[in-house]
């Protein structure tokens, strides 16, 4: 049986989820849709109903599961409003603006007493980062020592404001580092160049490893995102995304995207099939809200150490054993 869809907000990512229902995920369909932006909402409906606002849309009885992709700001609200109605969710990250509402969702499914969201962290599902996580838990490159990551954007969304480089971008190094290397972050170092940026955030895992990112949210050539593990008996990072090598203008290259959407377009349907799977059984698949508010907390204590002197010893206290 087809499950129907809500999707919240219809900017670049809802637009986005909203393709992948409608032609690239079996066993679902989109079946609502909700943007502060009627036309904007009306224009990637399809023939799906569309809501006046987010909590009509998740408490229709077409509606299954939803998908955040509203504004960060609105991430946390709209999450509890779904758990109070006991439907599954896909929020895209961050899970919320601040640690302390990001929080506030981990204890509203703790106290439900089963997993209902998962955040958007694509990354864990690109054939690129899956095959790096791969071959580092055979452990035949040896034990990890650093992770050297780098995100680049061409520019920063019109919508950046304040620490959204952080709290926005450098989220999803957090994530996928966790992920990768099966680590917790322990402290951080944080220092911006000329102007503010590139920053680039040293942090300390609690087994001594190294995770080294550079954010550069105005990068000018391409979205580019790139990562490498070394360990002691070898290194494996992502092979560059391009699929082509254009020549002209008397000199060759690879081709970057404009933003994440192409760069990234197999992760975010691998991630919409395999949550509608996970919907349709009862488990979770994913970055579990516990790892969306871990995320949202060090990003908060970079932005502070940013402001401040620079370094942060990390704390965001025990995971619940729901999430074990
Ligand atoms: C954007 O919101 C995303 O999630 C992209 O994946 C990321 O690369 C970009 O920096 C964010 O602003």
């Amino acid at each position: 049986m087809s499950i129907g869809i809500g999707v919240i907000g219809t900017g670049v990512m809802g637009a986005e989820h909203a393709r992948i229902l409608r032609h690239e995920t079996p066993g679902a369909h989109l079946a609502g849709i909700c943007d502060a932006d009627a036309a904007r909402a009306q224009a990637v409906a399809a023939g799906a109903t569309v809501f006046s606002d987010p909590q009509s849309l998740i408490a229709s009885d077409q509606i299954d599961a939803i998908v955040i992709a509203s504004p960060d700001a609105t991430h946390a609200a709209l999450t509890l409003a779904c758990i109070r109605a006991g439907k599954p969710v896909l929020c895209e990250k961050p899970l919320a603006s601040s640690a302390a509402d990001a929080l506030e969702v981990v204890r509203a499914e703790v106290a439900l007493g089963h997993r209902l969201i998962q955040v958007g962290y694509m990354r864990r599902f690109d054939p690129g980062y899956r095959e790096i996580k791969r071959v580092k838990d055979t452990g035949e490159l040896g034990g990890p020592a650093l992770l050297h990551n780098v995100h680049r954007n061409v520019r920063a969304p019109e919508w950046f404001d304040g620490s959204m480089a952080i709290t926005n971008s450098f989220v999803h190094e957090i994530d996928i580092s966790r992920w990768l290397l099966g680590s917790e972050m322990v402290s951080a170092r944080v220092e911006a160049g000329p102007g503010g940026e590139p920053l680039m955030i040293t942090m300390k895992t609690d087994k001594d490893e190294i995770v080294s990112t550079e954010v550069f949210v105005n990068a000018s050539y391409g979205y580019h995102v790139h990562v490498e593990l070394v360990a002691r008996q070898g290194t494996i990072s992502l092979a560059p995304a391009s699929l082509t090598l254009l020549n002209r203008d008397r000199a060759g290259g690879l081709a970057y995207p404009d933003n994440w959407v192409p760069r990234f377009e197999e992760a975010y349907c691998r991630q919409m099939a395999e949550w509608v799977s996970a919907v349709k059984a009862g488990t979770s698949v994913g970055a579990s809200a516990w790892d969306g508010y871990v995320a949202s907390a060090i990003a908060e204590q970079v932005a502070e150490a940013l402001a401040g002197n620079g370094v942060a010893t990390l704390k965001y206290g025990p995971r619940p054993p729901l999430y074990d």
